[in-house]
Formats: C-alpha cells, structure tokens, sequence
C-alpha cells in the first residue's frame, strides 16, 4: 500500500549554487505547476511544469519532480504548489555550502580525543580534555612475547569515532583517507579554508592538520616489534552518556588484524605522499609513514586472514569484516602510487575487484579513486583503461538507478543500511569520480542530487546536517551533544539516518514514524542505529561539499 503523508515540498534547505542543478520533490497532488518565488516580497521569478507523480519504494510515496535549473539569479527564494504549504526558503548564490563544508570538517576537531576544546576555537561547545590515553592495555587477545598481557602502551590523540568515545582503526581508515582524497583533489579549495582549529595559520592547510590529529594516533597503533595493527583501541564497554573528561573506564588495544594493518598502510601510503610538500614543517614524517606502511603491508603478507573475533569481555563497536580482496587491493594501489614500485601493481591483481561504493567494510574503490587520479603519473604497467572503465561502470550504474528514481537519487531499497546517509553521499563521490574522468555533466547533477538528499530532499524532510536547514537534528546519539548544557547539538556532523533495522528500538521510549526504510529515523539521542554520528559519514560530507563549491574546477 503506498503511505499517505502530510509531505512537505522537500528541497536541499541550503540552497544552489548559481549553475548547479536545481530539483524539489514535491508530494503528488491535483497541481500540475509549481512556481518560483522571491522570498522576500513574493513576486514570482519562475514557472515550471511538474514532471508525472511517480511512485518512490523505499519511503512509499508518490511524488512528482519540480525541476528550476534554469533559476540562476542569486537570491532567496521559496517553492509554490498550490495546495500545499510553501517550501522553506533557500538560497541560490556562489557561497551557499562554504558554511557547512567548513564545519563539516570542524566536525572532526569537536570529536578530537585527549585534548580540552578551547572556547577560543570551539565557542559554547568548549570542553575538558578527555581519555589521554597516554596509559593503554594490551588486551589478551593483542598479547605478543615483545608486550605481553597487561604491557602499557601510549596511543594519545586520535578522534573518537562515533557518538560513543572509543578509537577503530577500520573506520579511521576510510574516514582518513576520505580527507586526505578531498585535499589531493582540491588542493585549492582546502587552501583557502580555515576553520579556527589550534593549528590554523601555520602554513599547513587546515584539511591536514585536521588528518594528522588521528594519523599521530594511527602510528602510535603499529606494533613497532612486527608491523601489525591493532584493531581498536577501547573501553570494555562504552561509556555512560557523560563529557569525555568523566568517561575514565580503562582503556585497551584489541587484536592485530589483517583489516585494520592493510587500512593502516593504505593511509599512511596516502599520507606519506600528501604531506610530502609540508617536509619543512613535518620533519621526517612523510618518510616514517611510507616505512609505517610497507611494515605494515608485510604484516599483512604474513597474516593474511587475521579478522576480528570480539573477545568476550569486549561488548564495543566490532568493525568485523571478512573479505579482506579489497583491502589487500587498496593498500597496494596507494603502496604502487607512493614508491612507483609495480610490484606492488602486481600485488594489487587489478583485474579481480571491481567498484562498489565504498564503506567501512569495501574500500576497493578507494584503490580505483587513487589510481584515477593519478593516472597521468602512474609507472607503464598500469591499466588505464581498466582503472577508467571500472569507475564510470559503477557511475553508469548509479545515473541508471537515479533515473528510475521517483527522488531522483540514486538511493535503493537496499541502500538503507545502517549509516544510509553515508551511503548516498559516498554515492556522490564515485559520480564525482566519474565526472572527473569523463566530464559528462549527469554525473555532476546526480552527485548534487545526492548532497541535496542529506540536506533535506528526503522522505522525512530532516536536512541531516546538525546545526544546518530546519528541521535538522537535534539530538543526535553523541554523548558531549547529550552531556554537554548547551541546548543545540554540536554542529556540522552528519547523522546516520534513516534504516528500518531499528536495532535500538528497546531503548527507544518513542516509536519510530515509520518502517519504511526511507522513513525510518527518529531524533532521538537513543537512536544510535539512525541518528548517531561517526567520523566516516562525516568525511564523505567534506568531501562532497567541496567538491561541488569548487565546480566548475571539480
Ligand atoms: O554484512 C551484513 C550483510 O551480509 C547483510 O546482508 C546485511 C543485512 O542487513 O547486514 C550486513 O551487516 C551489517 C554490518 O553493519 C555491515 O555493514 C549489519 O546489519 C549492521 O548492523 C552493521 O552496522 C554497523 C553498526 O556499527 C553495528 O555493528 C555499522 O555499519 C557501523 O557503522 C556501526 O558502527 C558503530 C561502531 O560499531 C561503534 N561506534 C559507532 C559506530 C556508528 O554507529
Ligand atoms: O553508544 C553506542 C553506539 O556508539 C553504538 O553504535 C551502538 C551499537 O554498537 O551501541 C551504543 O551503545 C548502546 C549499547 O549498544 C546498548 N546499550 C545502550 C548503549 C547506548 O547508550
């Protein structure tokens, strides 16, 4: 039965730029037009033909496309149906995503560990230093003859992963890496951005000093006697919903995994050639990361089906993964990339993974973002017309899905995992790559597309964006958010949004709206499995939001 629902017209609440494609969803109704108007005095600066209502599965509705690219003047304006309430207002104007790529990426700072947020950089959201860990365990299950059960080791820094406090080397992986891809492609977009983190003005762009937070921490995860990775650093169980400078449980590193060691020298290959050009500042440091990462790849040569077994007395976030083709791959491609070594190509066995859009748990793609973009430079064994051919397959893929789309995102059904808006944004990213390699401009409306649903062209109407468009979240499963006395939750953090698995419905008081997998969200701070927030959903945020600011130059 398709839901009936007092819908809204849902649009991207910050608005478009000036070129950019500009779509609303507006719920099926007798209208057939819709109009354009200005928001301050009401005159009408655009007509447009409603395109036919289509039926959208995953949130059950029928809606119809308003479609207003061709409205380039900057202004603010609102959406008009007759029949139904105006939109909200939105803007069109060249600097209508600096506010929310900025503090997207301020994000990671609010979520920095073992250090006090001063009110200098973080306003209202100032807070005591929390978990220094200067003073870890080795836990049972990392036990070596080099550190036995109980060694204290010192692994500081580092941003919490999540809503909860504890440290995942698999999911700094993605997230990492995700920055680091965003400065490697953007270089002068990130350049011109500050943020007012300590390190702002020191002549590194604030992108990286950001990165180097959580790769200092990373290091500090590398047995130094064997190469390996631990794969996170942890509570026993998590924390109460308290300030991190209350949360003192004991803290330990968990089990050497292939995943987390082959993620780890992925990054650090990644890093050691970002940072490179920074030598002056950064002594030394691009060199150790590259010998961080070869270690590491050859602990993984060594200890190829290492996956995570969550110990008994361990009940944190597992991060567990057993197809481990697509770490193997893209530790190599950014090993190859860094040395110019093929041997490392060799070991990639290009030909066996194909793309997918990447999450936590499938990097592969990262391996074709990273070969892609350097595909100029690559050593002559490299198959470019494979490395091309495996991503535009993927963004064929998605133009397909979003076409059949009644949102006209390339959002399925099976899209609405946990973390969906991540994945709709990650989306975006594979079309940005397609659109970087082919220059095909559907590529670039749907990756907009993409960035306008987590901003409020979706089924519940939420721009998912803490602090930017109305309704955004306001309580997001983030314990300084829920600990803190401030009302507003602290901005700029993408929340996981809406999945019908609902694995926090017996902690939840209130019933979720809704079981359809686009509609099933809730603003709650006990909805960790649709309203937390995590570093690797934030990333892809960062990196989308410039990406589209530094159009046409993407
Ligand atoms: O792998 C299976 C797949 O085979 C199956 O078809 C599919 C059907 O639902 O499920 C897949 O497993 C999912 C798994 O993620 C891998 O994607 C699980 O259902 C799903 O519950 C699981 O969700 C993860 C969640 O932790 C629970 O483990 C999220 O991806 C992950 O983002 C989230 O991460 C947590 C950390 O554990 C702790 N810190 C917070 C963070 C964010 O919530
Ligand atoms: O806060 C935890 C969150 O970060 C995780 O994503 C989630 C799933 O692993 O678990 C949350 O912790 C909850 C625990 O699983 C069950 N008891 C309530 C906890 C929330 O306070």
């Amino acid at each position: 039965p398709i839901a009936t629902t007092t819908a809204s017209i849902k649009l991207n609440q910050l608005g478009f730029l000036p070129a950019s494609d500009k779509v609303a969803v507006v719920p099926a109704s007798p209208a057939m037009v819709f109009s354009v108007v200005n928001a301050t005095n009401g005159t009408v600066v655009w007509h447009g033909v409603l395109g036919t209502p289509a039926h959208w599965a995953p949130s059950g509705e029928m809606v119809s496309l308003a479609d207003f690219s061709g409205l380039t003047a900057p202004g603010d304006y609102q959406i008009k149906v007759d029949g139904l309430a105006a939109s909200t207002r939105f803007t069109i104007g060249t600097d209508v995503y600096r506010a929310v790529s900025a503090a997207a990426l301020k994000g990671f700072y609010f979520n920095r560990a073992g250090t006090a947020l001063l009110a200098q950089h973080a306003g209202a959201y100032a807070r005591a230093a929390g978990h220094p860990d200067t003073q870890v365990l080795v836990h049972r299950s990392a036990a070596s003859a080099a550190r036995p059960e109980g060694t204290v080791i010192a692994s500081p820094k580092g941003w919490y992963d999540a809503g909860d406090y504890n440290k995942y080397m698999v999911n700094s992986g993605i997230a990492t890496y995700t920055l680091l891809a965003a400065y490697e492609h953007f270089p002068a977009y990130f350049q011109a951005q500050q943020v007012n983190i300590p390190e702002s003005g020191n002549g590194i762009p604030d992108i990286l000093n950001e990165a180097l937070w959580n790769l200092e921490w990373m290091l500090s995860m590398q047995d130094p006697n064997d190469g390996g990775v631990y794969h996170k650093l942890t509570n026993k169980t998590f924390d109460p919903m308290v300030m991190p400078d209350q949360a003192t449980s004991a803290r330990y590193v968990v089990q050497k995994t292939t995943a987390a060691t082959l993620d780890f020298a992925a990054v650090m290959a990644s890093a050691s050639r970002v940072l490179r050009p920074y030598q002056d500042k950064l002594p030394g440091l691009s060199a150790r990361m590259l010998a961080a990462a070869k270690m590491a790849w050859a602990w993984a040569q060594a200890h190829p089906d290492e996956v995570y077994r969550q110990p008994a007395d361990i009940v944190t976030g597992e991060y567990g993964d057993a197809t481990l083709d697509d770490e193997f791959m893209w530790a190599a491609a950014e090993l190859y990339i860094s040395t110019a070594d093929d041997s490392f190509y060799l070991a990639m066995k290009p030909g066996g993974v194909s793309a997918t859009v990447p999450a936590w748990d499938d990097v592969g793609s990262l391996a074709w973002i990273s070969l892609a973009h350097h595909r100029y430079h690559l050593s002559p064994i490299a198959d470019r017309a494979l490395i091309a051919n495996r991503i535009m397959t993927l963004g064929d893929a998605l133009l397909a899905a979003r076409k059949n789309s009644a949102y006209a995102v390339a959002m399925r059904q099976a899209d609405f995992v946990w973390g969906s808006n991540a994945v709709a944004l990650n989306q975006a990213i594979m079309l940005l790559q397609a659109y970087r390699l082919g220059g095909q401009r559907a590529y670039l409306d749907a990756a907009q597309s993409a960035f306008d649903y987590v901003l409020g062209r979706n089924a519940t109407g939420y721009s998912f964006v803490t602090g930017y468009g109305s309704p955004s979240p306001q309580h997001p499963h983030h314990r300084p958010s829920q600990a803190d006395h401030v009302t507003a939750p602290v901005p700029g953090f993408l929340v996981g949004g809406p999945q019908p698995g609902q694995q926090d419905k017996q902690e939840c008081a209130q019933a979720y709206p809704s079981n359809l997998a686009a509609r099933s969200y809730l603003d709650q701070v006990c909805s960790y499995a649709s309203n937390e927030i995590a570093i690797n959903w934030n990333a892809p945020l960062v990196y989308v939001a410039a990406a589209l600011a530094s159009w046409p130059q993407v």
